[in-house]
């Protein structure tokens, strides 16, 4: 109750002013305090409405507190919600026999946030390298893509090339060759090396502004991969569950990876879900006790992701993503052809981004996403003059339309005179 009657009385001043004065300020968010969403709907405390266009970087893919999804959680949250892997519990094999049968992989490891499972899927690339490649002891290396974000741990920033995510973090875990993205000859001659055990990528480079490799990189990746012997470690936890008009990135090319990494959209939005799907032969390198987490494959857990799976699949959202993002691309491109400050728009399903044309440095693209939350629509830069945009993938047509415009109309303010 007490929690109710405070946030009846707050007003989003005064929830920025606490989280300033009481939070960390590890973050620049938006000026816009949110207390409601449903669908590709938020509000804000004071009741405006938005376009949400970040989709808590696509982990709302199924949409704002989708009723079958918060059904789960309350259904389940009144059983059982943590018995921790000391015990078995009736979910997890459930959970565990659903997701490798809809991503076609011998087994699956749940962890909680992405970057655990990013860091699962090095532990795992790390012992098959020693246990079945036969690299020497602390000598497995993986290579690793330029502009790539695969999560904010000590060991995944030491691979970053972003100053921001590794500046003042050191020292720095080794083990990592970093190459281009989008660079396949830059791939083959990394994989000369035999004590490569690994090769991690997206199959788009969300953070560093949507970066959609040429047609054929992925599936070159795993023929250079399965050429030398080295796991090919897919990171969808961004591109993943249907975001790009696939369930998977990697489905554009019929590439199969041998290791995904999922996260994000995994449980829609309601709580932290990560996966890692691998083979037999990679995944039961790692044996009891060697690995772990105490919420890993929680039954909460495990019951959510089942549901938001099922909303992906019966509301064919992927299908819907692939449709609405040609729509997306074609209507903001009309735009950008007679345009001096959009130079761009690039993606894949609903996972696009627009260029601005200005310095990274500039505050327009900001700016542009100030104006378009006045405007009723959400959306946030990536880096400096990239503004990234998407949308729940439950989003409508019409509603697509709708927010193009607004798009349209705020570019229009910010046309170079
Ligand atoms: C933040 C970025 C996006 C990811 C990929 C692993 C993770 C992420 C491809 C780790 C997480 C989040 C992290 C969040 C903002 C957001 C983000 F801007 F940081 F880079 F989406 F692009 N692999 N991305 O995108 O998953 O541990 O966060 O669950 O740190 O600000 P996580």
């Amino acid at each position: 109750m007490i929690t109710e009657q405070k946030t009846a009385k707050l007003t989003s001043a005064k929830a920025i002013e606490l989280e300033d004065k009481y939070g960390a300020h590890n973050y620049h968010p938006l000026p816009v305090v949110l207390h409601r969403g449903s669908g590709v709907h938020v509000w804000d405390l004071e009741g405006k409405r938005y376009y949400d266009f970040l989709s808590a970087y696509s982990a709302v893919n199924q949409g704002h507190c989708h009723p079958d999804i918060t059904f789960a959680l309350t259904e389940q949250s009144r059983n059982l919600t943590l018995t921790s892997r000391a015990f078995y519990n009736s979910s997890l094999g459930l959970f565990e026999e659903y997701m490798s049968k809809l991503f076609g992989y011998d087994k699956v490891m749940a962890m909680n946030s992405g970057a655990e499972a990013v860091e699962t899927a090095i532990k795992l690339a790390r012992r098959w390298g020693y246990d079945k490649k036969g690299i020497p002891e602390n000598q497995a290396k993986i290579v690793v893509c330029g502009g790539n974000f695969h999560g904010r741990t000590t060991t995944i920033i030491s691979f970053s090339n972003d100053p921001d995510s590794y500046t003042g973090f050191g020292p720095y875990t080794p083990g990592f060759i970093n190459i281009p993205y989008d660079d396949s000859a830059a791939l083959a001659e990394a994989l000369k090396d035999k004590n490569v055990a690994g090769f991690m990528a997206e199959p788009i480079q969300g953070e560093a502004g949507v970066f959609v490799p040429k047609d054929g990189y992925l599936a070159e990746c795993r023929r250079l991969c399965t050429e030398n012997n080295v796991l090919f470690i897919a990171d969808e936890v961004q591109t993943g569950i249907a975001r790009t008009g696939k369930m998977l990135a990697v489905d554009h090319e019929n590439v199969r990876p041998d290791i995904v990494v999922l996260g994000k959209a995994l449980s829609g939005g309601v709580l932290p879900v990560s996966a890692v799907l691998a083979d037999d032969d990679i995944m039961l390198c790692i044996k009891p006790g060697e690995h772990g987490s105490t919420f890993g494959g929680n039954p909460l857990a495990c019951k959510v992701a089942m549901a938001a799976l099922d909303v992906i699949q019966n509301e064919e959202l992927a299908q819907n993503a692939e449709e609405l993002g040609q729509v997306f691309r074609a209507e903001i491109q009309k735009y950008v052809d007679n345009s001096t400050i959009a130079t761009k728009v690039r993606g894949k399903g609903l996972l696009n981004a627009i260029l601005i044309n200005d310095t990274p440095e500039s505050k327009t693209a900001w700016n542009i996403c100030m104006s378009m939350k006045e405007k009723g629509l959400l959306a946030k830069p990536t880096h400096g003059n990239i503004i990234r945009f998407a949308p729940p993938l439950v989003i409508t047509k019409s509603q697509l339309l709708e927010c193009t415009s607004i798009i349209c109309d705020v570019l229009a303010e910010f046309e170079k005179k």
